[in-house]
């Protein structure tokens, strides 16, 4: 669609074009676009540590204990698996923030985004 549904209006002319005819164009319809939302996944690999990928997934991913444990034994048995659903920058910020801190500490932890 290159329009937006709406209503022309004249109106007198203000500001810097006194008297002057004018008309705009007001919205009639609310937008109400929802954002496109991001899988954050991490990926298996033989060398992290099984306590390194539940620390990541307490501190970056809100998650107590027991939802970090289970998350990363699925992604240990299954090879891949998600750590939260969130708006592009957010994933974006999460991925840069498993990365970086996983190679401060040497381990090849990887971690990525996908749309749903
Ligand atoms: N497979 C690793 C091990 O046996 C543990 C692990 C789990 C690594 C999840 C990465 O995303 C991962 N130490």
């Amino acid at each position: 669609m290159n329009s937006i549904p709406g209503r022309l209006q004249g109106n007198e002319g203000s500001g810097d074009n006194p008297g002057r005819s004018a008309s705009v164009i007001t919205r009639t319809k609310p937008k109400t676009k929802k954002p496109s939302l991001y899988r954050v996944l991490l990926l298996n690999d033989d060398y992290t540590p099984m306590e390194f990928v539940i620390h990541i997934l307490e501190r970056f991913f809100q998650k107590d204990r027991e939802a970090a444990t289970r998350i990363m034994l699925h992604v240990h048995n299954h090879g891949v698996g998600e750590c939260g659903v969130f708006t592009y920058e957010v994933a974006e910020t999460k991925v840069t923030q498993v990365m970086d801190f996983s190679r401060q500490h040497q381990h090849p932890l990887q971690c990525v985004m996908e749309k749903k």
